[in-house]
Protein backbone atom coordinates (compact mmCIF):
# COMPACT_ATOMS: atom_id res chain seq x y z
CA UNK A 1 0.00 0.00 0.00
CA UNK A 2 1.71 3.43 -0.96
CA UNK A 3 1.38 6.59 1.32
CA UNK A 4 -1.28 7.94 -1.59
CA UNK A 5 -3.83 5.14 -0.91
CA UNK A 6 -7.02 6.53 0.45
CA UNK A 7 -8.00 5.85 3.71
CA UNK A 8 -10.91 3.82 2.49
CA UNK A 9 -8.23 2.05 0.12
CA UNK A 10 -5.93 1.30 3.33
CA UNK A 11 -8.78 -0.05 4.80
CA UNK A 12 -9.89 -2.42 2.42
CA UNK A 13 -6.36 -3.60 1.54
CA UNK A 14 -5.63 -4.53 4.86
CA UNK A 15 -8.71 -6.82 5.39
CA UNK A 16 -7.77 -8.25 2.14
CA UNK A 17 -4.05 -8.82 3.68
CA UNK A 18 -6.10 -10.43 6.68
CA UNK A 19 -7.23 -13.13 4.28
CA UNK A 20 -10.96 -11.56 4.30
CA UNK A 21 -12.44 -11.81 0.92
CA UNK A 22 -16.42 -11.03 2.06
CA UNK A 23 -18.16 -7.63 3.62
CA UNK A 24 -21.59 -8.05 4.91
CA UNK A 25 -23.62 -5.14 4.95
CA UNK A 26 -26.04 -2.46 4.14
CA UNK A 27 -24.48 0.74 3.38
CA UNK A 28 -26.06 3.98 3.36
CA UNK A 29 -24.69 7.28 2.26
CA UNK A 30 -22.22 7.86 4.95
CA UNK A 31 -20.46 5.03 3.54
CA UNK A 32 -19.93 5.00 0.04
CA UNK A 33 -16.56 5.95 -0.73
CA UNK A 34 -15.86 2.31 1.89
CA UNK A 35 -18.50 0.41 -0.70
CA UNK A 36 -16.93 2.27 -3.86
CA UNK A 37 -13.13 0.82 -2.06
CA UNK A 38 -14.42 -2.92 -2.19
CA UNK A 39 -15.93 -2.56 -5.36
CA UNK A 40 -12.73 -1.84 -6.26
CA UNK A 41 -10.93 -4.01 -4.64
CA UNK A 42 -10.24 -8.21 -4.50
CA UNK A 43 -12.92 -8.49 -1.95
CA UNK A 44 -16.57 -8.80 -2.65
CA UNK A 45 -19.75 -6.93 -0.75
CA UNK A 46 -22.61 -9.57 0.23
CA UNK A 47 -25.54 -7.12 0.54
CA UNK A 48 -27.77 -8.03 3.55
CA UNK A 49 -31.62 -7.21 4.24
CA UNK A 50 -30.76 -6.21 7.98
CA UNK A 51 -27.74 -5.42 9.53
CA UNK A 52 -27.49 -7.66 12.07
CA UNK A 53 -27.71 -10.40 9.90
CA UNK A 54 -24.38 -8.85 8.55
CA UNK A 55 -22.73 -9.29 12.33
CA UNK A 56 -24.20 -12.84 12.29
CA UNK A 57 -22.78 -13.68 8.84
CA UNK A 58 -19.39 -12.39 9.27
CA UNK A 59 -18.92 -14.00 12.73
CA UNK A 60 -20.05 -17.61 11.43
CA UNK A 61 -17.69 -16.99 8.30
CA UNK A 62 -14.71 -16.10 10.93
CA UNK A 63 -15.48 -19.39 12.93
CA UNK A 64 -15.80 -21.34 9.60
CA UNK A 65 -12.89 -19.63 8.00
CA UNK A 66 -10.58 -19.09 10.62
CA UNK A 67 -9.76 -15.78 9.64
CA UNK A 68 -11.39 -12.17 11.22
CA UNK A 69 -14.24 -11.13 8.97
CA UNK A 70 -16.14 -8.07 8.36
CA UNK A 71 -19.79 -6.39 8.17
CA UNK A 72 -20.54 -2.73 7.46
CA UNK A 73 -23.62 -0.28 8.53
CA UNK A 74 -23.93 3.36 8.03
CA UNK A 75 -24.25 5.68 10.75
CA UNK A 76 -27.47 6.21 13.04
CA UNK A 77 -30.37 3.42 12.47
CA UNK A 78 -27.84 1.20 10.69
CA UNK A 79 -25.40 1.22 13.60
CA UNK A 80 -28.71 0.22 16.14
CA UNK A 81 -29.10 -2.25 13.77
CA UNK A 82 -25.52 -3.81 13.29
CA UNK A 83 -25.77 -3.82 17.38
CA UNK A 84 -27.17 -7.07 17.88
CA UNK A 85 -24.99 -9.02 15.14
CA UNK A 86 -22.30 -7.22 16.78
CA UNK A 87 -23.08 -8.26 20.39
CA UNK A 88 -23.75 -12.06 19.14
CA UNK A 89 -19.90 -11.69 17.71
CA UNK A 90 -18.51 -10.45 21.46
CA UNK A 91 -20.48 -13.10 23.38
CA UNK A 92 -19.95 -16.23 21.14
CA UNK A 93 -16.23 -14.68 20.69
CA UNK A 94 -15.90 -13.71 16.72
CA UNK A 95 -12.89 -11.88 15.51
CA UNK A 96 -15.03 -9.15 13.57
CA UNK A 97 -14.15 -6.04 12.04
CA UNK A 98 -17.28 -3.48 12.32
CA UNK A 99 -17.06 -0.71 9.81
CA UNK A 100 -19.14 2.14 10.58
CA UNK A 101 -19.90 5.49 9.21
CA UNK A 102 -20.01 8.28 11.08
CA UNK A 103 -20.78 12.07 11.09
CA UNK A 104 -17.77 14.09 9.14
CA UNK A 105 -16.12 16.09 12.31
CA UNK A 106 -16.59 19.04 10.01
CA UNK A 107 -20.37 18.89 10.34
CA UNK A 108 -20.17 18.96 14.16
CA UNK A 109 -21.50 20.12 16.37
CA UNK A 110 -24.04 22.52 14.25
CA UNK A 111 -24.92 19.07 12.49
CA UNK A 112 -27.50 16.60 14.68
CA UNK A 113 -29.32 14.57 12.40
CA UNK A 114 -28.66 10.75 12.53
CA UNK A 115 -25.88 11.70 14.81
CA UNK A 116 -25.12 9.43 17.72
CA UNK A 117 -22.47 8.27 20.16
CA UNK A 118 -21.44 5.12 17.99
CA UNK A 119 -18.01 4.69 20.23
CA UNK A 120 -20.24 4.34 23.11
CA UNK A 121 -22.88 2.34 21.76
CA UNK A 122 -20.40 -0.04 20.56
CA UNK A 123 -17.60 0.20 23.45
CA UNK A 124 -19.29 -2.27 25.86
CA UNK A 125 -19.82 -4.78 22.97
CA UNK A 126 -16.39 -4.67 21.11
CA UNK A 127 -13.01 -5.24 22.45
CA UNK A 128 -12.47 -1.61 20.93
CA UNK A 129 -13.67 1.12 19.48
CA UNK A 130 -11.60 3.53 17.23
CA UNK A 131 -12.38 6.71 14.62
CA UNK A 132 -10.05 6.49 11.81
CA UNK A 133 -8.04 9.48 10.79
CA UNK A 134 -5.46 9.78 7.73
CA UNK A 135 -2.65 10.30 9.53
CA UNK A 136 -2.95 7.29 11.50
CA UNK A 137 -5.05 4.65 9.08
CA UNK A 138 -2.84 2.28 8.48
CA UNK A 139 -1.73 1.61 12.19
CA UNK A 140 -5.15 1.77 13.42
CA UNK A 141 -6.35 -0.87 10.77
CA UNK A 142 -3.54 -3.23 11.66
CA UNK A 143 -4.01 -3.13 15.13
CA UNK A 144 -7.88 -3.62 14.88
CA UNK A 145 -7.29 -6.97 12.90
CA UNK A 146 -4.44 -7.87 15.47
CA UNK A 147 -6.68 -7.29 18.50
CA UNK A 148 -10.23 -8.58 17.35
CA UNK A 149 -8.28 -11.74 16.24
CA UNK A 150 -5.65 -11.79 19.54
CA UNK A 151 -6.27 -13.90 22.89
CA UNK A 152 -9.86 -14.08 23.19
CA UNK A 153 -11.27 -13.22 19.34
CA UNK A 154 -14.12 -10.77 19.25
CA UNK A 155 -15.33 -7.63 17.52
CA UNK A 156 -13.32 -3.99 16.95
CA UNK A 157 -15.27 -1.23 15.69
CA UNK A 158 -13.77 1.15 13.39
CA UNK A 159 -15.76 4.30 12.68
CA UNK A 160 -14.70 6.39 9.31
CA UNK A 161 -17.02 9.07 7.53
CA UNK A 162 -17.24 9.66 3.77
CA UNK A 163 -14.44 12.82 4.42
CA UNK A 164 -11.82 10.84 6.53
CA UNK A 165 -12.34 7.50 3.63
CA UNK A 166 -11.37 9.98 0.80
CA UNK A 167 -8.80 11.42 2.29
CA UNK A 168 -5.10 10.43 1.63
CA UNK A 169 -3.65 8.48 4.30
CA UNK A 170 -0.15 9.18 5.83
CA UNK A 171 3.38 7.23 5.10
CA UNK A 172 2.90 4.05 7.10
CA UNK A 173 4.86 4.71 10.41
CA UNK A 174 6.70 1.32 11.62
CA UNK A 175 4.75 -0.01 14.58
CA UNK A 176 5.61 -2.63 16.93
CA UNK A 177 4.82 -6.29 15.87
CA UNK A 178 2.51 -7.78 18.29
CA UNK A 179 3.42 -10.28 20.80
CA UNK A 180 2.73 -13.87 19.63
CA UNK A 181 0.72 -16.02 22.19
CA UNK A 182 3.05 -17.00 25.02
CA UNK A 183 4.34 -20.29 25.29
CA UNK A 184 2.94 -22.41 28.11
CA UNK A 185 5.45 -22.62 30.93
CA UNK A 186 6.83 -26.16 31.70
CA UNK A 187 5.76 -25.47 35.59
CA UNK A 188 2.15 -24.86 34.97
CA UNK A 189 2.32 -28.03 32.58
CA UNK A 190 3.99 -30.27 34.95
CA UNK A 191 1.07 -28.98 37.68
CA UNK A 192 -1.45 -29.92 35.13
CA UNK A 193 -0.08 -33.18 34.68
CA UNK A 194 0.03 -34.40 38.02
CA UNK A 195 -3.67 -33.36 38.82
CA UNK A 196 -4.00 -35.76 35.66
CA UNK A 197 -2.17 -37.88 36.71
CA UNK A 198 -3.78 -37.71 40.15
CA UNK A 199 -7.30 -38.12 39.18
CA UNK A 200 -9.30 -41.30 39.06
CA UNK A 201 -11.89 -39.58 37.02
CA UNK A 202 -10.77 -37.34 34.62
CA UNK A 203 -12.81 -35.77 32.12
CA UNK A 204 -12.61 -32.68 29.44
CA UNK A 205 -15.02 -30.48 28.81
CA UNK A 206 -14.25 -28.85 25.26
CA UNK A 207 -15.71 -25.27 24.40
CA UNK A 208 -15.87 -22.55 21.78
CA UNK A 209 -12.36 -21.30 21.95
CA UNK A 210 -10.84 -24.93 20.02
CA UNK A 211 -11.61 -22.90 16.78
CA UNK A 212 -9.85 -21.52 14.90
CA UNK A 213 -6.87 -23.60 16.52
CA UNK A 214 -8.67 -27.23 16.07
CA UNK A 215 -6.39 -29.02 18.03
CA UNK A 216 -9.14 -32.10 17.80
CA UNK A 217 -6.98 -35.12 17.18
CA UNK A 218 -4.86 -33.84 20.26
CA UNK A 219 -7.71 -33.67 22.14
CA UNK A 220 -9.20 -37.54 21.62
CA UNK A 221 -5.62 -38.49 22.02
CA UNK A 222 -5.54 -37.04 25.58
CA UNK A 223 -9.34 -38.44 26.30
CA UNK A 224 -8.16 -42.01 25.31
CA UNK A 225 -5.11 -41.84 26.76
CA UNK A 226 -6.74 -41.37 30.46
CA UNK A 227 -10.18 -42.39 29.95
CA UNK A 228 -11.51 -39.77 29.71
CA UNK A 229 -15.37 -38.43 28.75
CA UNK A 230 -15.75 -35.55 26.73
CA UNK A 231 -18.28 -33.24 27.52
CA UNK A 232 -18.92 -30.45 24.75
CA UNK A 233 -20.55 -26.91 24.79
CA UNK A 234 -22.85 -26.06 21.65
CA UNK A 235 -20.32 -24.48 19.41
CA UNK A 236 -18.12 -27.16 20.39
CA UNK A 237 -20.29 -29.80 19.29
CA UNK A 238 -18.43 -32.74 17.07
CA UNK A 239 -14.87 -32.01 18.93
CA UNK A 240 -15.32 -35.78 19.05
CA UNK A 241 -17.75 -36.95 17.18
CA UNK A 242 -20.98 -38.45 18.62
CA UNK A 243 -20.70 -41.66 18.49
CA UNK A 244 -17.26 -41.95 20.07
CA UNK A 245 -17.46 -43.97 23.12
CA UNK A 246 -16.05 -41.40 25.29
CA UNK A 247 -18.41 -38.67 23.97
CA UNK A 248 -20.78 -38.06 26.99
CA UNK A 249 -22.88 -35.27 25.43
CA UNK A 250 -23.48 -31.55 25.74
CA UNK A 251 -23.85 -28.88 28.73
CA UNK A 252 -24.82 -25.14 28.60
CA UNK A 253 -28.36 -25.13 27.71
CA UNK A 254 -30.16 -25.90 30.98
CA UNK A 255 -29.59 -26.39 34.81
CA UNK A 256 -30.36 -30.00 34.28
CA UNK A 257 -28.39 -31.10 31.04
CA UNK A 258 -28.14 -34.85 31.16
CA UNK A 259 -24.17 -34.52 30.82
CA UNK A 260 -23.71 -32.69 34.01
CA UNK A 261 -24.48 -36.17 35.70
CA UNK A 262 -20.96 -37.39 34.11
CA UNK A 263 -19.89 -34.19 35.12
CA UNK A 264 -20.50 -34.17 38.50
CA UNK A 265 -18.71 -37.43 38.78
CA UNK A 266 -15.26 -35.94 37.34
CA UNK A 267 -12.94 -35.58 40.50
CA UNK A 268 -10.62 -33.31 37.86
CA UNK A 269 -12.01 -31.47 34.70
CA UNK A 270 -9.41 -30.25 31.80
CA UNK A 271 -11.17 -27.54 30.23
CA UNK A 272 -9.97 -26.87 26.74
CA UNK A 273 -11.28 -23.93 25.45
CA UNK A 274 -13.90 -23.67 27.10
CA UNK A 275 -15.91 -20.44 27.74
CA UNK A 276 -18.88 -20.19 30.81
CA UNK A 277 -20.19 -17.70 28.17
CA UNK A 278 -21.93 -20.76 26.78
CA UNK A 279 -23.35 -22.07 30.05
CA UNK A 280 -26.79 -21.27 31.63
CA UNK A 281 -25.85 -23.00 35.09
CA UNK A 282 -23.07 -20.75 36.95
CA UNK A 283 -20.22 -23.06 36.86
CA UNK A 284 -20.28 -24.57 40.72
CA UNK A 285 -17.72 -27.87 39.92
CA UNK A 286 -15.36 -28.62 42.82
CA UNK A 287 -13.30 -30.61 41.17
CA UNK A 288 -9.52 -29.25 40.13
CA UNK A 289 -9.77 -27.60 36.89
CA UNK A 290 -7.14 -27.58 34.19
CA UNK A 291 -7.47 -24.56 32.40
CA UNK A 292 -6.33 -25.19 28.00
CA UNK A 293 -7.17 -22.44 26.00
CA UNK A 294 -5.00 -18.94 24.02
CA UNK A 295 -6.62 -16.54 26.44
CA UNK A 296 -6.01 -16.48 30.43
CA UNK A 297 -9.22 -17.68 32.14
CA UNK A 298 -11.14 -14.05 33.36
CA UNK A 299 -14.06 -15.86 34.88
CA UNK A 300 -13.70 -15.70 38.79
CA UNK A 301 -16.37 -18.41 39.47
CA UNK A 302 -13.88 -20.68 37.45
CA UNK A 303 -11.06 -21.00 39.96
CA UNK A 304 -8.17 -23.08 37.34
CA UNK A 305 -6.02 -25.23 39.54
CA UNK A 306 -3.55 -25.29 36.56
CA UNK A 307 -3.74 -22.40 33.78
CA UNK A 308 -1.95 -23.18 30.71
CA UNK A 309 -2.37 -20.41 28.21
CA UNK A 310 -1.20 -20.37 24.49
CA UNK A 311 -1.79 -23.50 21.80
CA UNK A 312 -3.64 -26.02 23.08
CA UNK A 313 -2.47 -28.93 20.41
CA UNK A 314 1.14 -28.86 22.16
CA UNK A 315 -0.34 -29.00 25.48
CA UNK A 316 -2.95 -31.69 24.94
CA UNK A 317 -0.21 -33.46 23.66
CA UNK A 318 2.14 -33.33 26.94
CA UNK A 319 -0.90 -34.41 29.15
CA UNK A 320 -1.45 -36.94 27.20
CA UNK A 321 2.05 -38.31 28.71
CA UNK A 322 0.49 -37.82 31.96
CA UNK A 323 0.54 -41.60 33.91
CA UNK A 324 -3.47 -42.45 33.75
CA UNK A 325 -4.74 -43.65 37.05
CA UNK A 326 -8.74 -43.86 35.78
CA UNK A 327 -10.80 -46.36 37.39
CA UNK A 328 -11.99 -49.54 35.38
CA UNK A 329 -15.54 -48.43 35.39
CA UNK A 330 -14.66 -44.87 34.19
CA UNK A 331 -14.83 -43.62 30.79
CA UNK A 332 -16.21 -45.66 27.82
CA UNK A 333 -18.15 -47.29 30.51
CA UNK A 334 -19.55 -44.41 32.58
CA UNK A 335 -20.44 -42.69 28.94
CA UNK A 336 -22.54 -45.74 28.13
CA UNK A 337 -24.52 -45.93 31.65
CA UNK A 338 -25.55 -42.73 31.03
CA UNK A 339 -26.56 -42.65 27.18
CA UNK A 340 -28.52 -45.54 27.94
CA UNK A 341 -30.41 -43.31 30.54
CA UNK A 342 -30.72 -39.89 28.77
CA UNK A 343 -33.60 -38.83 26.51
CA UNK A 344 -33.05 -40.56 22.80
CA UNK A 345 -33.96 -38.75 19.82
CA UNK A 346 -34.74 -42.16 18.61
CA UNK A 347 -37.75 -43.01 19.91
CA UNK A 348 -39.54 -39.85 20.45
CA UNK A 349 -43.04 -39.61 18.90
CA UNK A 350 -46.06 -37.19 18.57
CA UNK A 351 -49.57 -38.40 19.35
CA UNK A 352 -51.29 -35.62 17.33
CA UNK A 353 -51.23 -35.10 13.40
CA UNK A 354 -47.87 -32.87 13.83
CA UNK A 355 -44.47 -34.35 14.32
CA UNK A 356 -42.56 -34.52 17.40
CA UNK A 357 -39.56 -31.91 17.00
CA UNK A 358 -37.61 -35.10 17.95
CA UNK A 359 -38.51 -36.92 14.41
CA UNK A 360 -37.58 -33.70 12.17
CA UNK A 361 -34.26 -34.28 13.90
CA UNK A 362 -34.05 -37.76 13.26
CA UNK A 363 -34.50 -37.49 9.66
CA UNK A 364 -32.21 -34.69 9.39
CA UNK A 365 -29.77 -37.02 10.82
CA UNK A 366 -30.73 -40.03 9.02
CA UNK A 367 -30.78 -38.06 6.04
CA UNK A 368 -28.27 -36.11 5.83
CA UNK A 369 -24.05 -36.72 5.47
CA UNK A 370 -22.04 -37.10 8.29
CA UNK A 371 -20.08 -33.70 7.07
CA UNK A 372 -23.21 -31.82 7.08
CA UNK A 373 -23.69 -28.29 8.58
CA UNK A 374 -26.79 -27.38 10.43
CA UNK A 375 -27.39 -24.06 11.92
CA UNK A 376 -30.03 -23.86 14.91
CA UNK A 377 -32.25 -20.42 15.79
CA UNK A 378 -32.71 -19.77 19.60
CA UNK A 379 -35.89 -21.01 21.23
CA UNK A 380 -37.08 -24.60 22.41
CA UNK A 381 -35.97 -26.25 19.19
CA UNK A 382 -32.43 -24.79 19.79
CA UNK A 383 -32.30 -26.60 22.98
CA UNK A 384 -33.26 -29.39 21.70
CA UNK A 385 -31.18 -29.34 18.49
CA UNK A 386 -28.15 -28.82 20.56
CA UNK A 387 -28.97 -31.20 23.41
CA UNK A 388 -29.65 -34.25 20.70
CA UNK A 389 -27.90 -33.54 17.32
CA UNK A 390 -25.52 -35.82 16.55
CA UNK A 391 -22.14 -34.35 15.19
CA UNK A 392 -19.74 -36.02 13.35
CA UNK A 393 -17.25 -33.83 12.70
CA UNK A 394 -15.97 -30.30 14.07
CA UNK A 395 -17.23 -27.12 13.28
CA UNK A 396 -20.18 -28.09 11.60
CA UNK A 397 -22.83 -27.21 13.98
CA UNK A 398 -23.47 -23.28 14.51
CA UNK A 399 -25.02 -21.82 17.10
CA UNK A 400 -25.74 -18.25 18.70
CA UNK A 401 -24.87 -19.27 22.28
CA UNK A 402 -22.95 -16.43 23.76
CA UNK A 403 -25.83 -13.93 23.08
CA UNK A 404 -28.22 -16.51 22.20
CA UNK A 405 -29.72 -14.28 19.63
CA UNK A 406 -33.17 -15.35 17.43
CA UNK A 407 -32.45 -14.35 14.27
CA UNK A 408 -28.94 -15.82 13.81
CA UNK A 409 -29.44 -18.93 12.12
CA UNK A 410 -30.90 -18.09 8.35
CA UNK A 411 -27.43 -15.72 8.56
CA UNK A 412 -25.25 -18.17 9.48
CA UNK A 413 -26.13 -20.80 6.85
CA UNK A 414 -26.13 -18.04 4.34
CA UNK A 415 -22.38 -17.72 5.43
CA UNK A 416 -21.74 -20.73 5.63
CA UNK A 417 -23.31 -21.64 2.37
CA UNK A 418 -20.56 -19.08 0.88
CA UNK A 419 -17.70 -20.44 2.67
CA UNK A 420 -18.41 -24.22 2.41
CA UNK A 421 -19.53 -25.11 -1.21
CA UNK A 422 -19.83 -28.44 -1.47
CA UNK A 423 -21.80 -29.16 2.21
CA UNK A 424 -25.25 -30.02 2.56
CA UNK A 425 -26.41 -26.97 4.79
CA UNK A 426 -29.36 -26.69 6.95
CA UNK A 427 -30.89 -23.89 8.74
CA UNK A 428 -33.07 -25.32 11.78
CA UNK A 429 -35.60 -22.21 12.79
CA UNK A 430 -38.36 -21.56 15.30
CA UNK A 431 -41.64 -19.55 13.17
CA UNK A 432 -40.50 -16.91 15.05
CA UNK A 433 -37.47 -16.57 14.67
CA UNK A 434 -37.52 -17.05 10.50
CA UNK A 435 -40.41 -13.99 10.92
CA UNK A 436 -37.72 -12.10 12.67
CA UNK A 437 -35.12 -12.87 9.98
CA UNK A 438 -37.12 -13.42 6.92
CA UNK A 439 -35.50 -10.38 5.11
CA UNK A 440 -32.69 -12.84 4.07
CA UNK A 441 -34.81 -14.81 2.43
CA UNK A 442 -34.37 -12.64 -0.72
CA UNK A 443 -30.63 -12.91 0.24
CA UNK A 444 -30.72 -16.83 0.31
CA UNK A 445 -32.30 -16.66 -3.67
CA UNK A 446 -30.11 -13.66 -4.86
CA UNK A 447 -27.05 -15.53 -4.19
CA UNK A 448 -28.46 -19.31 -4.96
CA UNK A 449 -26.66 -20.39 -2.02
CA UNK A 450 -28.10 -24.79 -1.38
CA UNK A 451 -29.42 -23.47 1.92
CA UNK A 452 -32.48 -25.66 3.05
CA UNK A 453 -34.26 -23.83 5.30
CA UNK A 454 -36.71 -26.10 7.85
CA UNK A 455 -38.90 -23.74 9.80
CA UNK A 456 -40.41 -26.22 13.13
CA UNK A 457 -43.66 -24.60 12.71
CA UNK A 458 -45.58 -24.27 15.85
CA UNK A 459 -47.16 -21.06 16.09
CA UNK A 460 -45.74 -19.68 19.29
CA UNK A 461 -42.57 -18.09 21.04
CA UNK A 462 -42.77 -21.84 22.43
CA UNK A 463 -39.64 -21.66 25.29
CA UNK A 464 -40.65 -18.35 26.81
CA UNK A 465 -44.68 -20.21 26.51
CA UNK A 466 -43.23 -23.18 28.22
CA UNK A 467 -41.54 -20.45 30.93
CA UNK A 468 -44.48 -18.65 31.65
CA UNK A 469 -46.33 -22.29 32.33
CA UNK A 470 -43.89 -23.46 34.44
CA UNK A 471 -43.54 -20.36 36.82
CA UNK A 472 -47.79 -21.05 36.75
CA UNK A 473 -48.29 -17.92 34.53
CA UNK A 474 -51.16 -18.07 32.08
CA UNK A 475 -50.14 -18.36 28.17
CA UNK A 476 -49.70 -14.20 27.24
CA UNK A 477 -48.47 -12.16 24.39
CA UNK A 478 -46.35 -15.85 23.11
CA UNK A 479 -48.88 -17.26 20.51
CA UNK A 480 -49.24 -15.88 16.81
CA UNK A 481 -50.79 -17.02 13.88
CA UNK A 482 -47.34 -18.42 12.03
CA UNK A 483 -47.93 -17.17 8.14
CA UNK A 484 -47.60 -19.58 5.31
CA UNK A 485 -44.39 -19.63 4.98
CA UNK A 486 -44.25 -22.02 1.83
CA UNK A 487 -45.72 -19.03 -0.30
CA UNK A 488 -43.17 -16.33 1.38
CA UNK A 489 -41.06 -19.05 0.27
CA UNK A 490 -42.30 -19.16 -3.32
CA UNK A 491 -42.51 -15.34 -3.60
CA UNK A 492 -38.97 -15.66 -3.40
CA UNK A 493 -38.46 -18.21 -5.83
CA UNK A 494 -37.36 -20.80 -3.31
CA UNK A 495 -39.10 -24.00 -4.02
CA UNK A 496 -40.99 -25.32 -0.62
CA UNK A 497 -43.06 -27.68 0.76
CA UNK A 498 -45.06 -28.50 3.68
CA UNK A 499 -44.88 -31.30 6.44
CA UNK A 500 -46.75 -33.07 9.02
CA UNK A 501 -45.18 -36.71 8.85
CA UNK A 502 -41.80 -38.28 9.19
CA UNK A 503 -42.32 -39.89 5.49
CA UNK A 504 -42.62 -36.58 4.11
CA UNK A 505 -39.98 -34.60 5.37
CA UNK A 506 -37.58 -37.35 4.50
CA UNK A 507 -38.86 -37.26 1.03
CA UNK A 508 -38.79 -33.43 0.58
CA UNK A 509 -35.02 -33.08 2.09
CA UNK A 510 -33.99 -36.27 0.12
CA UNK A 511 -35.44 -33.58 -2.89
CA UNK A 512 -33.97 -30.42 -1.47
CA UNK A 513 -30.83 -31.29 -0.56
CA UNK A 514 -28.80 -32.58 -3.69
CA UNK A 515 -30.40 -29.97 -6.32
CA UNK A 516 -27.85 -27.80 -4.67
CA UNK A 517 -30.28 -25.10 -4.36
CA UNK A 518 -32.36 -22.73 -1.72
CA UNK A 519 -35.07 -25.02 -0.62
CA UNK A 520 -37.68 -24.56 2.73
CA UNK A 521 -39.79 -26.74 4.45
CA UNK A 522 -42.33 -25.87 6.95
CA UNK A 523 -42.44 -28.83 9.57
CA UNK A 524 -45.61 -28.61 11.14
CA UNK A 525 -44.82 -29.60 14.87
CA UNK A 526 -46.17 -30.64 17.83
CA UNK A 527 -44.27 -28.69 20.92
CA UNK A 528 -45.61 -30.94 23.48
CA UNK A 529 -42.52 -33.19 23.31
CA UNK A 530 -40.23 -30.87 23.89
CA UNK A 531 -37.79 -31.61 27.14
CA UNK A 532 -38.64 -28.11 28.19
CA UNK A 533 -42.30 -28.41 28.09
CA UNK A 534 -44.06 -28.08 31.70
CA UNK A 535 -45.76 -31.20 32.02
CA UNK A 536 -49.50 -30.46 33.00
CA UNK A 537 -51.81 -32.02 35.35
C1 LIG B 1 -33.44 -11.32 19.52
C2 LIG B 1 -34.07 -12.10 20.62
N1 LIG B 1 -35.26 -11.70 21.12
C3 LIG B 1 -35.86 -12.41 22.12
C4 LIG B 1 -35.25 -13.52 22.63
C5 LIG B 1 -35.91 -14.31 23.77
N2 LIG B 1 -36.38 -15.60 23.23
C6 LIG B 1 -35.68 -16.74 23.39
S1 LIG B 1 -36.41 -18.04 22.68
C7 LIG B 1 -37.70 -17.14 22.16
C8 LIG B 1 -38.82 -17.79 21.38
C9 LIG B 1 -38.45 -18.13 19.98
O1 LIG B 1 -39.58 -18.58 19.27
P1 LIG B 1 -39.40 -19.47 17.98
O2 LIG B 1 -38.39 -18.87 17.11
O3 LIG B 1 -40.71 -19.73 17.38
O4 LIG B 1 -38.76 -20.80 18.58
P2 LIG B 1 -39.49 -21.90 19.52
O5 LIG B 1 -39.20 -21.54 20.96
O6 LIG B 1 -40.96 -21.82 19.24
O7 LIG B 1 -38.87 -23.19 19.15
C10 LIG B 1 -37.57 -15.80 22.55
C11 LIG B 1 -38.55 -14.75 22.26
C12 LIG B 1 -33.99 -13.88 22.10
N3 LIG B 1 -33.31 -14.91 22.55
N4 LIG B 1 -33.45 -13.17 21.07
MG1 LIG C 1 -42.10 -21.25 17.56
Amino acid sequence: MTAQASVADELIGALAEAGIDNVFGLPGGEVVEVLDSIRRSEIDFTLVHHESSAGFMASATARLTGRPSACLATLGPGSTNIVTGVAHAYLDRAAVIVITAETSQHLLPGHTHQVLDLEALFTPITKASYRLNPGEAHEMVRKAIALATTGRPGPVHLQISNDVAAAETSAPKPGPTLPSSEPAGNDKLQRARQLLSDSKRPILIAGLGLEPEGPYKELLQLAESVRAPVIVTPKAKGAISDDHPLAAGTIGLTRTDPAYEVLDQADCVVAVGFDVVELVKPWEHPAPLIWLAPWPNQDPRLPAAAEVIGPMGPALRRLAEAESHSLDGWGSKIVDAHRSKSPILRSTRSNSARMAPQAVLRVLRETLDSEALITTDVGSHKILTCLEWQAFVPNRFLVSNGLSSMGYSLSAAIAAGLVLRDTSIVCTVGDAGLLMSMGELATLARLDIPVTVVVFKDHALDLIRSHQNRVGQLTYGTEFTAPDFVQIAEAHGIPAERVSTEDDLTMAVKRFIPSMKPGLIEAEIDPSTYSTTPVVG
